[in-house]
């Protein structure tokens, strides 16, 4: 494949001068490209670019309505070029097939969906004296930085890059160093429908250019997904520019299964809640809490279930993939070989080695029952293949378990008694509360964020052109 290059001021940036990174496929450990190591320079010279862009007459002559279409039309070719595209995002993170086709999807309806906003974001008129005519005005924020991980790539960017065209911003991308190729291949389809610098792509790593962009003064608000550490980065640096960050920074969702629960509906939803992209998920279900009634029956059907999941690369139409690279592959692996002996691996727990794909990176679907809840690993992040169960005796118990970690994004909440199910969902320190369900494909219209250390503010949704607006008033005295 040939070198993935950048998108700045309108033109393709990456000669044999640059510094390059490789890109490799984790299926197979072997290089697909490469792309730029953007730096300093780069960054400075992608927010110059984007700040030009932002008071341009041709940008600033894009009607609403407008831009709206220009939506319309990008989830009209994401959806025309929806193979290349998954073929994409399949070998760039080795995820299953399925699951690559539902991402692109889903990248196509995020377009959809705030292109129906573009021209409904109004202001208000504001009543406060005879001949004093107050209105509010929501003007763009300016220029955005979108700072996309590389779990779920073309999902990401659509969601926060398709709110701030829609609201009139400028943006740039910074994709990670991992997953380069569907961003590239909607750079190319901005670079010739929009004003130059309205969008612009940028590579490399996060400590290089990525910092050099978020420590930027010329940009207006941050978008970030990713690590808590890497977010508590973000926001420091945008402090000093006082400038808003949208954070999104993972969790460890819990399953929270009651007694009267029904357990042909709990188990494939609790099995892909946690196996999904090979675990590699913010809102994956990694924690189990189950009444200590029904546990050993729940526990039994998923061990069964994940005993059974095919783990392999896209090319072997496998259920379960690899890991996105080795740093990540061995930091699970690490943390698997530390299970405190009391706690049990009840399956899994192990590296696979897949024939014919002996370099890429897989774990076999893990189930640990632990022996406390507070052994780490029911209260990190492991972002891999990795149920935790922990038993419950009661609803009061099963709640503050739930509520019982630095996280907050999703839960999920399995009874038939409608009393629990307010009762908990109200009581469950998360962003969202999922009853009788886990997960909704994509959830474009669904507010999605974290409470505690899962982030701040909330993308998805029609909330979050909140994001990405600010609010002018302007106040009109009349007099004759
Ligand atoms: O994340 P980082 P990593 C979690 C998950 C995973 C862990 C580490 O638990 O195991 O994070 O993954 C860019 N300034 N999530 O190391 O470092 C980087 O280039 C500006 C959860 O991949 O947070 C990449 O584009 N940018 C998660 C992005 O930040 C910087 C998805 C994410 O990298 C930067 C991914 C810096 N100083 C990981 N340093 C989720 N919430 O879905 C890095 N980056």
């Amino acid at each position: 494949m040939e070198k993935i290059q950048m998108l700045i001021d309108g033109a393709w940036v990456g000669s044999e001068n640059e510094q390059w990174i490789d890109v490799i496929n984790p299926a197979t450990g072997e290089l697909i490209t490469q792309i730029v190591r953007g730096n300093e320079e780069h960054a400075d010279r992608a927010v110059q670019t984007a700040r030009k862009a932002l008071k341009s007459k041709e940008w600033k002559s894009f009607k609403p309505f407008e831009r709206g279409q220009f939506l319309q039309e990008t989830a009209r070719y994401i959806r025309a070029n929806a193979e290349a595209l998954a073929e994409l995002e399949s070998l760039d993170i080795g995820k299953p097939s399925a699951q690559a086709k539902a991402d692109i999807e889903a990248a196509a309806r995020y377009f959809e969906f705030y292109s129906g906003l573009a021209d409904k974001v109004f202001g208000d008129t504001i009543p406060i004296e005879e001949d004093l005519l107050n209105v509010t005005v929501m003007d763009p924020i300016g220029v955005t930085l979108h700072i996309v991980p590389w779990n779920y790539p073309i999902q990401i960017t659509a969601r926060s890059v398709a709110a701030a065209i829609a609201t009139g911003n400028v943006v740039i991308v910074k994709s990670s160093e991992d997953t380069p190729l569907t961003t590239n291949f909607l750079a190319k389809w901005f670079h010739e429908k929009l004003p130059k610098g309205v969008f612009q792509h940028l590579t490399g790593y996060g400590a290089e250019i990525g910092s050099a962009l978020t420590s930027h003064p010329g940009v207006n608000q941050i978008t970030f997904t990713g690590s808590v550490p890497t977010g508590i980065a973000v926001m420091k640096s945008a402090a000093n520019n006082v400038v808003p960050v949208t954070l999104e920074l993972g969790g460890k969702s819990p399953n929270v299964v009651f007694k009267d629960a029904d357990l042909d509906r709990a188990v494939p939803a609790i099995v892909n809640s946690i196996v999904q992209n090979a675990g590699q998920t913010c809102s994956a279900g990694s924690r189990l809490l189950v009444d200590e009634t029904i546990a050993d029956e729940l526990i039994e059907k998923l061990v069964e279930k994940f005993k059974h999941l095919k783990v392999g690369p896209p090319a072997n139409h496998a259920e379960v993939g690899p890991i996105i690279n080795e740093k990540q592959y061995k930091r699970i692996l690490e943390i698997l070989g530390t299970i405190d002996k009391q706690a049990k691996i009840l399956v899994g727990g192990e590296a696979v080695q897949v024939e014919g794909y002996e370099n890429g990176f897989y774990i076999r679907p893990t189930i640990i029952e632990a022996s406390n809840h507070n052994n780490s690993f029911v209260q990190e992040e492991i972002f891999g293949p990795v149920l935790s169960v922990v038993r419950f005796t009661d609803v009061e118990e099963a709640i503050e378990l739930a509520n019982a970690t630095d996280y907050g994004l999703v839960a999920g909440v399995w009874t038939k008694d409608i009393d629990v199910a307010h009762y908990v969902a109200s009581r469950i320190e998360s962003g969202q509360v999922f009853i009788n369900s886990y997960g909704a494909a994509g959830g474009v219209q669904m507010p999605f964020g974290g409470y505690k250390k899962s982030g701040i503010g909330r993308e998805k949704s029609h909330l979050a052109v909140q994001n990405y607006i600010q609010i002018k008033n302007i106040a009109i005295q009349v007099q004759l």
